[in-house]
């Protein structure tokens, strides 16, 4: 009878334990059937009134149950955890093979990279590199460059004034001739910067753009350094095979002074819609500096002579990304801007 109620204990401990399918459940079964008040507990407090005979087996019997049914709970927390661990993995999952939460990363503008390029290509030459105030007087901007009382460049609707004397630079001329004051050549150094005329913005103007000027005073600098130095540069810029055209020009500050023209790097010269059938590409202007010029910078004019080259960066980086509007370069439109 006894053992029979004990079987059936064991029997419903085993439908309960499988049931359960939280620890706290568990916990309950436990008490339910373990516990001080326990199922099994009542049954073993009534075998005082078992026969000394009767009593040895069906103690056995109740042991045997009660570790029975701790192994069975103990069983059943053993895949409770694993289950749980196994619902945590899944949840928690992570698919490595998913594309990257990708940063984007940003890169240079394109007149950045194509100031930097002019900056390696001379300072490989040994040039060194000059800055100077955007904010200039109208001797360093004009009189110091021979720039004649009556030039159109010092017209106000060309140049921006604070007062007679103090304006916007308009080159960065004044840079090297701050550096040829108080110096003693032989003088190589570009003044990449920026510059500002009172342009309206266009699809070749900007009120702002930039600049990268050189200068190379020296004695006996000659009008074939220019040209070499200028062709050495077309070659690092554009590619091994471009070659440089130098066309008779007028500037105040350079005597003699020439418009400086590459080959088409797309066409090879043969004329293309990039050159506009030219085959050439006019990209910069240069001549060998004037001698009141270098006497304005400190420099005698019968010991030294010098050359001076002057580019648009714009100029140069629309050509060499194949850009037609220059406002495109200020907008910062990312979208335009990625592309380089
Ligand atoms: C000193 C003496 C001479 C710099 C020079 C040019 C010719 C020139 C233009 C190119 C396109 C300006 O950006 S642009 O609009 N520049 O053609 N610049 S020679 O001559 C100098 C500079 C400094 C002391």
């Amino acid at each position: 009878m006894i053992k029979e109620q004990l079987e059936k204990i064991r029997e419903r401990a085993d439908a309960f334990i499988a049931q359960a399918d939280t620890e706290q459940a568990l916990e309950e079964a436990r008490i339910r059937f373990l516990g001080k008040k326990g199922e099994l507990t009542g049954i073993l407090r009534g075998m005082g009134a078992l026969s000394a005979e009767e009593r040895p087996a069906v103690g056995a019997l109740a042991n045997k149950i009660r570790e029975n049914i701790e192994q069975v709970l103990a069983e059943r927390k053993e895949a409770l955890k694993s289950k749980g661990m196994e619902l945590r993995l899944r949840a928690e999952k992570v698919d490595v093979t998913l594309p990257a939460n990708g940063k984007k990363v940003g890169h240079l503008h394109p007149i950045t990279q194509t100031r930097n390029r002019m900056v390696e290509i001379f300072t490989g030459m040994g040039f060194e590199i000059a800055e100077g105030p955007e904010v200039e007087s109208a001797y360093y901007n004009f009189d110091a460059l021979n720039a004649p009382a009556d030039h159109p460049s010092r017209d106000e609707t060309d140049t921006f004034y604070f007062s007679d004397d103090t304006l916007l630079r308009t080159q960065t001329s004044p840079v090297q001739i701050r550096s040829m004051i108080g110096r003693t050549p032989p003088i190589r150094m570009i003044s990449p910067g920026r510059v500002y005329r009172c342009d309206v913005a266009d699809a070749t103007h900007s009120p702002m753009f930039h600049q990268c000027e050189g200068l190379v005073i020296d004695k006996n600098v000659t009008m074939g350094d220019l040209k070499g130095t200028l062709a050495t540069f077309a070659k690092a810029m554009f590619g091994e095979s471009t070659r440089v055209r130098f066309r008779p020009h007028n500037f105040p500050f350079t005597e003699p002074s020439a418009e400086v023209d590459v080959s088409c790097f797309v066409c090879g010269g043969k004329g293309c819609r990039v050159c506009k059938g030219e085959g050439w590409i006019e990209i910069l202007g240069a001549g060998m500096v004037h001698p009141n010029v270098l006497r304005a910078g400190g420099i005698d004019p019968d010991v030294y002579s010098g050359f001076a080259f002057g580019m648009g960066i714009e100029r140069v980086a629309m050509t060499s990304f194949g850009i037609t509007d220059l406002r495109l370069m200020f907008d910062n439109d990312e979208r335009f801007l990625e592309q380089f």
